[in-house]
């Protein structure tokens, strides 16, 4: 049997804009086939009963009319011959190719009139309801501005502003029966009307719904680009009643999923939204990381007055942004932590043994620069820990720098200065930089660059004493090294217990990049490095 193009109501040739199944696939009754699409309104054209597509009869950009062939359709393997359905069923009304156009009944001419906008000639279509509304009483709109969305079973289309104005009443709701002629609105237009089809103005009284005068009526709303919203005037906030570019089937996919169209990309053609552009929008948003906050429960707002005396003091800036950042890192980033000690009784006197030399440079030589050092090397073994994961989840950026970021604890809260190209400095160099970038964070002296760039950080509170803890990675990068405070411990040496220097390290990763295996072979790398000096100068 043929499948044919129904009834268009006021709209001669339509262009075939879409082929939605192949020559040879199944199609059950009212699967789509084709789309239609006139300059304001797009339709499905559905298949009149189950069977095989045998054949097309136009393609892509074709022109079509009411009547003609567009495919023809074979009954499936072992079934009756496809019968064309009755009567009624042949040409597919299409709601949606019913000229959208608001009509106005107003006669043209005067200057501030009130116009109703009026369900156009939406061809055969019954059973068609309103399914979205885009205004409300005392909206300005302006030309091609989204009013009412309306759907038969088969199509829909979107009732779009012929003039620029401000709506004085919304006459319709949700789910309401509509046909030709009914009111969906009046229209407060300001100026002199254009005495023409697309004219509404003039006269005082709201002219009686005239489909037959109908401005040109506009089906389904044609992608954005089609739509050259008339620019009004140049104030209110127009109510973008955003224009949705999509058929019946995929609205009702969207509404059974509570998908907002608006927010969906389309990929179809001229960004038609597809099915499949609505379910990737939700398997995108279903999997997307979820905004800092977002979602979380709460926690409870508790008036701390009421049990006894409070002071409610401001956090500074950088307390606020490093809250931000920690939180951040803290709902986005899976965080392992693995803790460690590293034999540093021979780097110690080694360190210590500089001290003369280091006064003489003007230095302060601390565990730190060789932590830094050692970290520097580890890095280069490891490449995945100086990384950052793509935003989309799917690449690792490896970074052929080494830049070190230090936590350094000021009085106005914590912040994470960079050394840059780390692994070419010496213990000289790097003990010079911590003083200098310290002493710059606490007297608030750092600059923009000296905070950006870090491929790793170190969180140093071994001054302050403890035996380990949890750093929060400093995302996008992907691991942290935390450092406790250094003890003497008796270590058993293979034959009895000797007191060593022992250095806890804690390092968190993004377990999204570093597997455990990984994290522990970096440590046992960090902790090989720190115990015998000797394998630093190989590096
Ligand atoms: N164990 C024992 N002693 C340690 C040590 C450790 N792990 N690390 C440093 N020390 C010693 C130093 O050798 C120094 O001793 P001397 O004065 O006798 O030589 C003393 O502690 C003070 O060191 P320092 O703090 O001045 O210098 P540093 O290079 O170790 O650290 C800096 C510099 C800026 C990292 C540090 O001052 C700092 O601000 N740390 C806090 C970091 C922080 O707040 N992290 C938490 C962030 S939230 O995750």
């Amino acid at each position: 049997m043929d499948i044919t193009i129904p009834n268009l109501g006021d709209i001669d040739e339509v262009e075939v804009i879409e082929l939605c199944v192949a020559v040879g696939d199944s199609v059950d009754a009212e699967d789509a086939v084709i789309v239609i699409e006139s300059d304001k309104a797009s339709m499905e054209i559905p298949a009149p009963a189950a069977g095989v597509i045998e054949t097309f009869k136009v393609a892509i950009g074709d022109q079509v009319r009411e009547g003609d062939v567009i495919a023809v359709l074979a009954a499936a393997q072992g079934e009756a011959p496809v019968e064309a359905p009755a009567e009624a069923e042949a040409p597919e009304p299409e709601p949606e190719a019913a000229p959208a156009a608001p009509v106005e009944a107003q006669p043209a001419g005067t200057q501030t009139s009130e116009v109703e906008v009026l369900v156009p000639d939406i061809g055969d279509a019954t059973g068609v309801i309103v399914i979205e509304i885009a205004i409300k009483e005392g909206d300005e709109v302006a030309v091609d501005d989204l009013l009412v969305v309306l759907e038969s079973d088969k199509a829909s289309m979107e009732i779009a502003a012929e003039q620029a104005g401000r709506i004085t009443k919304v006459a319709v709701s949700v789910d309401q029966e509509v046909e030709q002629g009914t009111h969906i609105a009046t229209l407060l237009v300001e100026g002199r009307a254009s005495p023409e089809p697309a004219a509404d103005t003039s006269n005082t009284e709201p002219a009686p719904p005239a489909p037959e005068q109908t401005p040109a009526p506009e089906p389904i709303p044609a992608p954005a680009a089609t739509a050259p919203t008339a620019q009004t005037d140049a104030e209110p906030i127009v109510p973008k009643g955003a224009k949705v570019y999509a058929g019946p089937a995929v609205r009702r996919l969207a509404r059974e999923l509570g998908v907002d169209l608006t927010q969906v990309t389309g990929t179809g053609n001229r960004n038609r939204i597809t099915k499949d552009d609505v379910k990737a929008h939700v398997k995108t948003r279903l999997t997307e990381p979820a905004a800092a906050g977002g979602g979380l429960p709460q926690v409870a707002t508790v008036d701390f007055a009421k049990f006894g005396e409070i002071e409610v003091v401001e956090l500074s800036r950088i307390r606020q942004r490093g809250a931000d950042n920690l939180h951040r890192s803290w709902v986005n980033l899976p965080h392992v932590t693995q803790h460690d000690e590293a034999d540093v009784t021979d780097l110690e006197a080694f360190r210590k043994s500089l001290k003369q030399e280091a006064e003489r440079k003007g230095v302060k030589v601390t565990p730190l620069s060789f932590l830094i050092k050692a970290c520097c090397a580890a890095l280069s073994e490891f490449p995945e820990m100086n990384a950052s994961l793509h935003p989309d989840g799917k690449q690792l950026v490896l970074k052929k720098y080494i830049n070190i970021g230090m936590a350094v604890d000021t009085p106005e809260g914590l912040m994470v200065p960079v050394i840059k190209a780390a692994n070419r400095k010496s213990i000289w160099e790097l003990s010079a930089e911590v003083s200098d970038l310290s002493a710059k964070a606490r007297d608030k002296k750092l600059g923009i660059d000296d905070l950006q760039g870090g491929t790793f950080s170190i969180s140093s509170l071994g001054a302050l004493g403890g035996t380990g803890f949890t750093p929060i990675v400093n995302a996008p990068e992907v691991a942290i090294l935390g450092v406790a405070k250094m003890q003497t411990k008796p270590l058993w040496d293979g034959a009895e217990f000797q007191p060593r220097q022992v250095l806890p390290l804690s390092l968190s990763y993004d377990h999204r990049v570093i597997n455990g295996a990984d994290g522990g072979r970096f440590m046992v790398y960090l902790t090989g490095l720190l115990s015998d000096l000797r394998r630093l100068a190989l590096e």
